[in-house]
């Protein structure tokens, strides 16, 4: 019987780091049916390549995609590229039978993402959406709350995913600020992350109006070779145009009569990565900070009159979401072990056949909301989905 499941890693970048981090932790803190091997892993520069897979225990390295796509000896393929490279890998993975775990934003629109989504089907491989933050203890427990009934029905959503790493015009023009390989700016980077929050704990979205604004509208060209972890340098004196938006904002309606609002920017000086969300019930509320991440806040008012408020729930018991794999209670957690969280719970569907959330078809769903939002920014009109 098989005991291990090979993996080949596309992109060797922040993504490949926390991948690699991830495929590598999962076994040692989690009882896993399949043991993750790394088996391969694919960049275009060889130099680099090397030293990245000894660091990171990579038994082969390799400079063609296609090599690893095809591979006897890979199981899954994982996507940890840029949007724009997603779709022909993804194709060509799930067309070799591979399981397919992909970084986000899933493509660079819907019609991409949908014939993704029904070649995985049509191949029944397990394909997974990288929306890391659903697997945070706090996240995954706000939504054992809400199932549980304990914020009664949902009246508001409200998130704020604010970054500041591209505030200086100097910042080069790098793949993330240019449309034809990120597609739009924090709307695609930022806004996915929290739809998919909001699909996840609010659900469905019908009615979107938007609003997209560009502070910068020329950079310096980038030295692309030099880019990582949101750092790069310019190649020279050279401009060109930023073709994507600097902030995006959204209202919205969900099915359930909730209404919602997202701001995602990469202009909030001084906010380096911070997520937050909050969530309005008839019996309850929650907060959520990414910068506070093993913390929830929640409002009952099932609480004694007088005792009311918000409470801050640490979410590292052991009876909290993936809590007990890692430390005693009110021992901290980080960004990194979303990762492994995903990993784990990709090996488990892969080992038993079954699928897992989000995926291609959530995937789906999401960019819907993000073409909707740049679409009424647009118009000036509301989108009904
Ligand atoms: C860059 O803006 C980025 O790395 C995103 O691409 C990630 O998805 C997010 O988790 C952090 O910020």
């Amino acid at each position: 019987m098989k005991s291990e499941l090979c993996i080949g890693l596309i992109g060797s970048k922040f993504m490949g780091r926390a991948h690699s981090n991830a495929w590598k932790k999962a076994g040692l803190f989690f009882e896993l049916p399949l043991q993750p091997v790394l088996q391969v892993v694919c960049a275009r520069e060889q130099n680099s390549l090397h030293e990245f897979a000894a660091q990171w225990g990579w038994q082969q390295i390799e400079t063609d995609w296609k090599k690893v796509v095809s591979s006897p000896h890979v199981d899954v393929v994982d996507i940890a590229l840029p949007q724009h490279l997603h779709y022909e890998v993804a194709l060509a993975a799930a067309r070799e039978g591979k399981h397919i775990f992909c970084e986000k934003p899933l493509a660079m629109n819907t019609t991409q993402a949908e014939e993704m989504l029904h070649v995985c089907e049509q191949n029944k491989v397990v394909h997974y959406l990288n929306h890391n933050y659903r697997r945070t203890p706090a996240i995954a427990f706000a939504r054992r709350l809400i199932d549980d009934g304990k914020l009664g029905r949902i009246f508001h959503w409200r998130s704020a995913y604010q970054q500041d790493w591209i505030v200086d015009p100097a910042f080069p023009l790098t793949w993330q600020l240019r449309a034809e390989t990120a597609q739009a700016g924090p709307q695609w980077d930022l806004n996915s992350h929290a739809v998919d929050l909001a699909h996840y704990l609010v659900g469905p979205i019908t009615k979107v109006s938007g609003l997209t604004a560009q502070f910068v509208a020329e950079r310096p060209l980038a030295d692309e070779a030099s880019s990582g972890n949101l750092h790069a340098n310019a190649l020279g004196e050279a401009m060109g145009k930023v073709t994507v938006e600097d902030a995006a904002l959204m209202m919205v309606q969900f099915k359930n009569g909730a209404v919602g609002s997202f701001e995602a920017t990469r202009f909030a000086t001084g906010r380096k990565n911070a997520l937050t969300f909050e969530i309005y019930g008839s019996k309850g509320s929650l907060k959520f900070d990414l910068e506070r991440m093993n913390e929830l806040q929640f409002f009952s008012s099932d609480d004694g009159e007088g005792c009311q408020g918000f409470r801050t729930i640490q979410t590292t018991e052991a009876s909290h979401p993936y809590a007990a794999s890692w430390w005693p209670p009110g021992h901290i957690i980080g960004y990194e072990h979303s990762f492994v969280h995903a990993a784990v719970d990709f090996i488990r569907a892969v080992a038993s056949g079954s699928s897992i959330e989000p995926n291609f078809a959530s995937g789906v769903q999401i960019l819907k909301v993000l073409e909707a939002g740049l679409e009424s920014a647009l118009t000036q009109k509301q989108v009904v989905l």
